[in-house]
């Protein structure tokens, strides 16, 4: 080996030195430069694991491609000249471009808009005597992920559509991560999974135009509804107040299907489960919908977040109904394995069995609300399936889906999917592989690899299939006769409603049908709703100016269930929000109380002036705006108080000098909606003192139910939130 480095370059005088020093001797490598380390490692919940960390995204010293090399810039591609063509050696560029190209997955074919929050999930214990599933042992908290979704729309549509709600739970348990895969409506539209694709055809866009975007409001949905009568219970559902919830965190949720306990004696029970949130079952009315979906399209996502972000964690308690695991599966006459029935509370009550608190905002909405894989095959011991053919077919679909939409097998790996409990598969390769197996044996049985894993037995925690006689019986397609009744729980549900409420749901018929071109489809389903119930029928009918068909079904009747209407309970109103309406006139001392006051019960309040910024001097006395009357709308508000003198209109009116309440007076006519919306949808209004008379300018009567006057803002809040603790005003429907 030559003493020096002595490469010789042709051409070059070997005095000159050498361009390359080729080191001889092995060294160690370099460390990593701040800016070239890995991504932070995060576990499925978002909390560091504990393996070396780095610094935040984007925080590193220099930019560098995704190999680790430094960039000098990323600004400018390659060409030749200035104004010259761009050059396909450009390796940055390309990468660049190549990645971005590639930035986007197929959305889900449905459930394609959610919104995500981690969180945790704290057993009573009561379930423990029913299941042997470790996490609903008394006191163990579970993480979770949990991701709400609208069903039909694309993932850019908007969130306050008329819609089933998606309500997913994965819950990464140490036997194992469990998903709850349910919606916010204990009943679905069809039995047998194999209608899956019709279904979700029938209420997707029309395929020639591809109209319209996340709606139910057209023919081919109605088409297929009215055609497939066992679809009628859900969209009843769909037609009430539920299918526009107020926000994610009011909504109920169910795992719809019939599930299996298993206990550690091998004991089997049949649950239903529920979710019942904390914060009170709460919605939107049609009109209040219609105006959000224009103005904060992202008006669930944006509440969800808000509320965690501000530590106002929303809360759910878990329960389940129980039923006996008999041989027929029939629980009061209702099947347990058809989809299509719920089984009313005053039946079956729900039991609590634990608490789930949402408490973290994801970090990154693509690597984790959008990667995140549910599937209800994910489960634990103590918790089984049963045969219920939607379930059966949904074991196949969810498993299916995110190979494609997720690129390959190993999509257990990506962090948000990647159980807390221990792996040990012998699943191997395939795309996007992230793990480097060691061993020669991934097979069982096997001698090479010391025999390793081994199998478990019940009392190691193993996964056991409940052992499950099966009636002798012939192959065929074919449902029990048990599963012929389409309306009685239409009926059922209609009926348990209260008149505000029904008048919600024919409000929602009418609208939905009228909607509809074909005259065929709306006659259809009209017939469907006079097997449903008579006056529901007739008053969709009269709206439509059609005429009212006879019943052609003799369908039961069933005891109403009063547990099914939203009213008439009153709710915990810390996270409602309420506007204050104030100007240069209004007494900003008496502003700061009514904020203090609404604060100090835990609801939002937002000042809305003519103009950002602070009313009065920034400080003390001040009042911070937070919503001007071009940035506000009613529909952001639970209740709103108005505090201002004049609110007058900004540009020259007849009434531009008179008080608010005087002969002449004018107010700005975005007050007056705001005002008149907020009256419509029967939210609580109020005032005190003077500023009663802005109310009745705007036209808002004053001895009208939920329209409050008092003397002083400390006298109004109380009365505010008493009124808001029923959600809405109910004796001021119906309101056109
Ligand atoms: Fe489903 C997604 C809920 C029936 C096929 N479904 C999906 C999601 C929810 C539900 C909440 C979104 C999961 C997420 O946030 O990632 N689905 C239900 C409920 C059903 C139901 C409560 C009936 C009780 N689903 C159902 C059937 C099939 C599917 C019968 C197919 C035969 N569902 C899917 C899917 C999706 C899905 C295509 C789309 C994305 C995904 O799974 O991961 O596989």
């Amino acid at each position: 080996m030559p003493e020096e480095s002595n490469i010789q370059i042709p051409g070059v005088p070997a005095s000159e030195p050498a361009a390359l020093d080729e080191p001889t001797t092995p060294r160690e490598p370099l460390p990593p430069k701040p800016d070239q380390q890995g991504p932070e490692a995060v576990s499925p919940t978002g909390t560091p694991t504990g393996a070396p960390l780095t610094a935040r995204a984007q925080s590193g010293q220099y930019l560098t491609t995704a190999q680790g090399l430094r960039l000098g810039d990323t600004d400018h591609s390659l060409k030749a000249g200035p104004r010259g063509p761009v050059l396909l050696q450009d390796h940055h560029l390309r990468e660049k471009i190549t990645h971005f190209d590639h930035e986007r997955i197929p959305e889900r074919v449905v459930h394609a808009r959610g919104a995500g929050a981690h969180g945790v999930f704290r057993s009573y214990g009561t379930a423990a005597r029913i299941s042997r599933a470790g996490f609903l042992a008394k006191d163990v908290e579970t993480p979770v992920f949990v991701r709400f979704s609208t069903v039909l729309g694309s993932r850019g549509s908007a969130d306050a559509v008329r819609d089933t709600r998606g309500f997913s739970t994965k819950f990464y348990t140490d036997e194992g991560t469990y998903d709850l895969v349910g919606n916010n409506i204990p009943v679905f539209f069809i039995q047998d999974g194999i209608k899956f694709p019709d279904l979700i055809h029938a209420g997707k866009p029309h395929p020639d135009r591809e109209i319209p975007q996340a709606q139910s409001a057209h023919d081919t949905f109605w088409d297929f509804v009215s055609l497939h009568t066992e679809a009628q219970a859900h969209t009843m559902w769909n037609m009430s107040d539920r299918g526009i919830p107020r926000s994610l965190r009011t909504m109920e949720g169910f795992g719809v299907h019939t599930f299996r306990f298993v206990n550690a004696e091998g004991k089997t029970t049949l649950v239903k489960f529920h979710w019942k949130p904390k914060q009170g079952v709460h919605s939107l009315v049609w009109e209040e919908a219609q105006i959000i979906n224009g103005m904060d399209p992202d008006f669930h996502r944006r509440d969800l977040a808000d509320a965690i972000e501000a530590g106002a964690f929303p809360e759910w308690e878990l329960g389940v109904q129980t039923f006996p695991d008999t041989e027929d599966q029939m629980f009061e006459g209702i099947d347990l394995l058809d989809p299509t029935k719920f089984v009313p509370e005053e039946l079956a009550p729900v039991q609590p069995i634990g608490i789930m608190t949402l408490n973290a905002n994801p970090t990154n909405y693509f690597a984790e609300t959008e990667q995140v894989a549910f599937h209800p095959g994910h489960l634990v011991p103590g918790i089984d399936v049963t045969n219920d053919p939607l379930l059966q077919v949904r074991l196949f679909s969810y498993l299916d889906t995110q190979i494609s939409r997720l690129g390959g097998p190993n999509f257990g790996q990506i962090p948000i999917n990647r159980p807390q409990a221990p792996v040990n598969d012998m699943l191997r390769d395939g795309m996007h592989q992230q793990a480097v197996h060691g061993g020669a044996a991934p097979y069982h049985p096997n001698s090479l690899d010391g025999g390793c894993p081994f199998l478990a037995g019940q009392d190691m925690s193993a996964f056991i299939d409940v052992p499950e006689e099966l009636a002798a019986s012939i192959k065929e397609r074919k449902n029990p006769a048990s599963f012929s009744d389409h309306y009685s729980q239409a009926r059922l549900f209609f009926r348990s409603l209260t008149p505000v409420e029904q008048d919600h749901v024919i409000q929602a018929y009418t609208f939905e049908l009228g909607k509809c071109y074909e005259k065929a489809i709306r006659e259809r389903q009209l017939l469907a709703l006079a097997n449903v119930d008579t006056d529901l029928c007739a008053a969709v009918a009269k709206g439509l100016g059609m005429p009212a068909p006879a019943a052609t079904e003799d369908v039961a009747d069933a005891e109403p269930s009063p547990a099914l209407s939203q009213l008439g309970k009153t709710w915990p109103v810390a996270g409602r929000v309420v506007g204050i309406m104030a100007d240069q006139d209004s007494d900003l001392e008496e502003v700061n109380a009514a904020r203090k006051a609404l604060d100090a019960l835990g609801i939002v309040p937002l000042v809305i002036a003519p103009a950002g910024g602070t009313l009065g001097e920034e400080g003390d006395g001040g009042v911070p705006v937070q919503r001007t009357y071009l940035t506000a709308r009613s529909t952001e508000f639970d209740a709103v108080i108005v505090a201002g003198g004049a609110m007058r209109a900004s540009d020259a009116t007849a009434g531009r000098d008179a008080k608010a309440g005087e002969p002449g007076a004018s107010l700005d006519p975005r007050v007056v909606l705001l005002l008149s919306e907020a009256f419509r949808h029967a939210k609580a209004l109020g005032a005190w003192g003077e500023h009663s008379a802005t109310l009745e300018t705007a036209g808002i009567p004053q001895d009208t139910a939920g329209v409050v006057a008092a003397g002083t803002a400390g006298e109004l809040v109380p009365q505010i939130a008493e009124l808001l603790a029923n959600h809405r005003v109910w004796e001021r429907f119906p309101a056109n």
